[in-house]
């Protein structure tokens, strides 16, 4: 055994950590200055570190939990492929379970839209649910109610909840005044409209998933409907189909007799085309105002309580009552636009983009579905 004559060397042996322990501890800080990124974040050294980084951090003591956490929520290491050939619209979409998201701007709460929904018999766990909420008092009150109805569905039975629900307010400002008799003022439509298409717009590409098959348009003051509206407008496998928007209210005798609603599922006409012609740029044309007598042939009208609930009728514009479009019209670019687009604008803009983008629009005017009356 060799003997150790020198008093640093028996020092050593006798306590390492005393002479270990700071030898380390400048070793570790040599590295950790002369590092790569630490030199680039004080002195602009050029790295070869990539802009995007697809394996896990890993410091100096492993991989934090934080980033785990990260790491694992998104699949494929940050990559996720959909190939959109395989996402089918058809027919049969209840059977095959295709996802359908439903979408309502809500100024008001109504229970009636809200028990109407609830009876809707598509299977609720291919249903998505997505709301926009304007900025406003009313908004804040209507917003309550949405939660509060939301909160029981999805705490309840499994089987009863929606697959996902998106709830959004507005970023840019609502129209206070939502009085019938405000909202429905000539003057005030371009900017109602442009604000309605605005928060279409906004809802639509926010929840739109590269899963979603169906888009069921869904005005929140629909308060009634066949309970199987949904699988009755996919079953006609169009790419836009709109239901007839009608209103039950008390005749002359008193009795509870129905109306026509929404004039905005129409027929382009000859003088509407005309009217349109002579417009300034930013002029646009709405429907049921004697200002602008367009003679379109309104769906409203053309409704026979004892004809045909599939008859099918073709359309130039559609309101947003209850319309179904297949999630591909939407995805190639149909939207709402909030500026005179052929010198529509909002829904009857949209049905004019999808008809522009090659998609025929429909409707079905002895299918109804009923309008709240204030
Ligand atoms: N997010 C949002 N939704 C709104 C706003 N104004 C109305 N809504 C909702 O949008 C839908 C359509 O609004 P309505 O005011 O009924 O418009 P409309 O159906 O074209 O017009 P009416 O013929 O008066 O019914 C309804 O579900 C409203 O609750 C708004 O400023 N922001
Ligand atoms: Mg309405």
């Amino acid at each position: 055994m060799a003997i150790v004559r020198s008093p640093l060397l028996r020092q050593i042996r006798r306590k390492p950590l005393h002479f270990l322990g700071p030898f380390t501890v400048i070793i570790v800080l040599a590295l950790f200055i002369l590092s790569p990124s630490t030199l680039s974040s004080i002195s602009g050294f050029n790295s070869t570190k990539t802009k995007y980084n697809y394996t896990p951090k890993t410091g100096f003591f492993g991989s934090s939990s934080k980033n785990k956490n990260f790491q694992s929520n998104l699949p494929g290491n940050h990559i996720s492929h959909y190939d959109l050939n395989k996402l089918k619209s058809t027919p049969r979409a209840a059977y095959n379970k295709e996802r359908i998201l439903v979408l309502s701007p809500i100024s008001r709460f109504y229970n009636e839209y809200w028990a109407n929904l609830l009876k809707l018999t598509y299977p609720r766990d291919a249903m998505e649910l997505g709301f926009i909420l304007p900025r406003t008092a009313e908004g804040d009150e209507a917003l309550k109610k949405l939660e509060k109805a939301i909160k029981i569905v999805q705490t309840g039975p499994k089987d009863d909840r929606f697959a996902k629900i998106t709830i959004l307010r507005q970023d840019n400002d609502g129209l206070e005044s939502q009085l019938e008799k405000d909202r429905h003022e000539l003057s005030v439509q371009k900017e109602r409209r442009k604000n309605m298409a605005i928060a279409r717009n906004s809802l639509l590409f926010t929840s739109l998933s590269p899963y979603t098959s169906w888009v069921l348009w869904l005005d929140a003051d629909i308060i009634e409907s066949p309970p199987t509206l949904i699988q009755d407008l996919i079953s006609h496998d169009k790419p836009v189909m709109s239901a007839n928007v009608y209103q039950r209210y008390k005749n002359d005798k008193g009795q509870p007799d129905i109306r026509p609603y929404d004039f905005n599922n129409w027929v382009e006409s000859e003088e509407g085309l005309r009217i349109a012609e002579n417009m300034a740029d930013d002029e646009i044309v709405v429907e049921g105002y004697a200002e602008i007598a367009t003679y379109r042939p309104l769906m409203a009208h053309f409704y026979d309580k004892n004809g045909d609930v599939n008859t099918e009728m073709q359309l130039d514009g559609v309101g947003g009552g209850a319309v179904m479009v297949k999630a591909d019209v939407h995805r190639d670019g149909a939207m709402f636009p909030p500026f005179p687009f052929y010198h529509l604008i909002e829904t009857e803009g949209f049905a004019k983009m999808a008809k522009r983008l090659g998609y025929e629009v429909f409707g079905l005017p002895n299918y109804l579905v009923y309008h709240y009356n204030e």
